[in-house]
């Protein structure tokens, strides 16, 4: 097996890859007759799907279905990649996966949004088309996470109760979403990096664990532009540490990055080289503050979505290179990953444009009130999402901090049975332990970056306790008072106040807004119209500029997106996006743009 790293692949003169992006043969199986049948040889009545999209937008009679689904595809390999180790990487497979190689099954997968990847060496062939079948599905099971609805009832919010059942309110895009990918590395090779950077005046300090597979118990170098370390293997690992004098510091204002090249060498023969683009910057909380290299910053921004007309969740690079250019042009400085991991390339993107991540994992629709044994597997669940998430993200310097879950609740499974005071509390309390154990199986996993929990309006105070910030979710002047803006505004300001004095932690606001239908208007402002958009975002940023403690705003959402049909959400969509779907600017962006870049 290609051992526990997910470095992103590569292609350089000791490693190739081959991208089976492109169409490939679907089919529904919803009867789940496919894996006795042996469609992983051959489908009988396949239709072409392109890979990576989701396969809801494109087949009227796959809209809403969420089942099993087999993809299956050919490809012949390259000679030259005899003698090495083939692994087949799949970006993400919403939600669960299962992967065959000419007839024998390689691996299982849980988890929508994150990367996995196994050595296939064995069951390849060289002498004709290999075929590779995967089964995705996405049924909205209630142990998974994020969780489906109980049995019998759906819906998050009472607006947002919908088709599909869900328990969250964007609707759950399914399928193929990333690239997959044909690996060829040497027989030992380098399976992870971890970089950790530190400051020492000027200097740039950067400490690196190299791991590889196959034993290796040899040498070899790291470099980063001139500047050099020996590396000496034992029982496969070696670590390094470089000092990079007068350094330049990763920040927005100044997003450089240092290329970080580890090679196993014997000093003469090269056996495997890998590179990776790192930043030199610390992160730190310190009383309220959050210090982006010993120095306070203010969170900008958004929280967003992957969402996009026919692609769906699909990868669409298109779509983020716009989005980042909005960022840009609106003066963000963050964004939140909102609700679940995106794409590798969007990371990258965040290091090379300086964008501040808050990297969030899928766990949202968590509520304590369910079983105990629903809440033992959804732990082991996130749990191994997060190792998966930390090893996929851990060298971004964009990614600022981990986010352990959004608005996990305490709400009774049935809504006409409200919890007793004795239940409510035991719910709170399965809550504080679960975090308790998430909260310190991140930080063992990496314990360089602040770990957050996003909070709902009204849910446990508790809960924020064990965390390093404070993020949390309102919506006063919207699913509350309604209308009455400067109540609202004068609710989150005593709130605000509130929590700075409980907790003397830093804040950030990780969604605010209003469903805003593009082109209503109306004066006096009233609510779904552009300008009670404005109205409610002035009023929230006014009472943040207000209070010198708050370490952040982020704008809920960035754009409009599709979510589940039902009363709450008109023509299956949330209106709340200061963009549309298709990105143009409301009244919004542009009351923002002055806000944050003062033009
Ligand atoms: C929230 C959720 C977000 C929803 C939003 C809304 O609190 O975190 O996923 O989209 O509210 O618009 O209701």
């Amino acid at each position: 097996s290609p051992g526990q790293g997910l470095l992103y692949p590569q292609r350089n003169e000791t490693r190739d890859l081959i991208d089976l992006s492109g169409l490939w043969q679907f089919q529904m199986d919803p009867q789940g007759e496919g894996e006795a049948q042996r469609w992983f040889r051959k489908l009988p009545a396949p239709r072409m799907i392109p890979v990576p999209c989701s396969w809801n937008d494109l087949f009227d009679d796959a809209h809403t279905y969420l089942g099993l689904a087999w993809y299956r595809t050919e490809v012949w390999l390259p000679s030259g990649w005899r003698g090495r180790r083939v692994i087949l990487r799949v970006g993400s497979a919403t939600y669960a996966a299962k992967v065959w190689v000419n007839g024998t099954v390689v691996t299982e997968h849980h988890g929508g949004n994150l990367p996995f990847a196994v050595e296939i060496t064995e069951q390849l062939a060289w002498d004709r088309t290999n075929v590779v079948a995967i089964t995705v599905e996405n049924e909205p099971r209630p142990e998974r996470v994020p969780p489906g609805p109980p049995p019998g009832g759906g819906g998050v919010l009472g607006v947002a109760a919908g088709f599909p059942g869900t328990t969250y309110d964007f609707f759950p895009y399914a399928g193929l979403h990333r690239q997959v990918w044909l690996c060829a590395v040497p027989t030992v090779h380098i399976d992870d990096i971890t970089v950790v950077t530190t400051i020492e005046g000027g200097d740039g300090i950067v400490s690196l664990k190299v791991a590889t597979v196959g034993g290796y118990a040899g040498t070899g170098k790291a470099r980063l532009d001139d500047i050099e370390a020996d590396l000496g293997f034992r029982a496969g690992t070696a670590e390094a540490i470089l000092r990079v004098p007068g350094a330049r510091f990763w920040s927005p204002r100044d997003p450089h990055l240092y290329t970080l090249t580890v090679t196993l060498t014997d000093g003469v023969q090269i056996s495997d080289t890998y590179s990776l683009d790192i930043g030199i910057r610390t992160i730190a909380v310190r009383g309220d503050q959050i210090l982006l290299n010993g120095q306070p910053i203010k969170l900008t921004g958004f929280g967003k979505h992957e969402d996009f007309a026919l692609t769906g969740r699909g990868l669409n690079l298109p779509m983020w290179i716009r989005d980042y250019e909005l960022l840009r042009w609106i003066g963000a400085n963050s964004y939140r990953t909102s609700h679940y991991p995106y794409p590798e390339e969007v990371m990258q993107l965040a290091d090379q444009r300086g964008v501040l991540v808050i990297n969030e994992i899928p766990a949202v629709g968590l509520n304590f009130a369910d079983t105990e044994d629903l809440t033992r597997l959804r732990l082991a669940e996130t749990r191994s999402q997060f190792r998966e998430l930390i090893a996929r993200d851990k060298n971004h310097p964009s990614t600022i901090m981990w986010c352990v879950a959004n608005e996990p609740l305490v709400r009774p499974p049935d809504k006409d049975a409200p919890l007793s005071q004795p239940q409510e509390q035991k719910a709170i309390e399965a809550g504080t332990r679960f975090f308790q154990h998430v909260y310190d199986e991140v930080n063992r996993l990496d314990g360089t970056r602040p770990v957050t929990l996003v909070g709902v309006g009204g849910g446990p105070r508790e809960w924020h306790e064990r965390f390093d910030v404070i993020c949390i979710n309102r919506y006063y002047g919207w699913y509350a008072l309604g209308g009455r803006l400067d109540q609202a505004a004068q609710v989150l300001a005593r709130e605000l106040d509130e929590l700075h004095q409980a907790f003397g932690k830093p804040i950030i606001v990780t969604e605010f807004g209003t469903d805003t239908l593009p082109g209503t208007h109306s004066l006096p402002p009233e609510m779904w119209t552009e300008e009670y958009q404005v109205e409610f975002l002035r009023r929230y940023l006014d009472v943040a500029a207000q209070r010198p403690f708050m370490a952040g705003m982020q704008v809920w959402a960035f754009a409009d997106f599709r979510t589940v049909q039902g009363v709450g959400r008109a023509g299956g969509m949330n209106f709340k996006g200061v963009f549309t779907r298709d990105r143009r600017p409301k009244m919004a962006a542009h009351f923002l743009r002055k806000q944050w870049t003062g033009m």
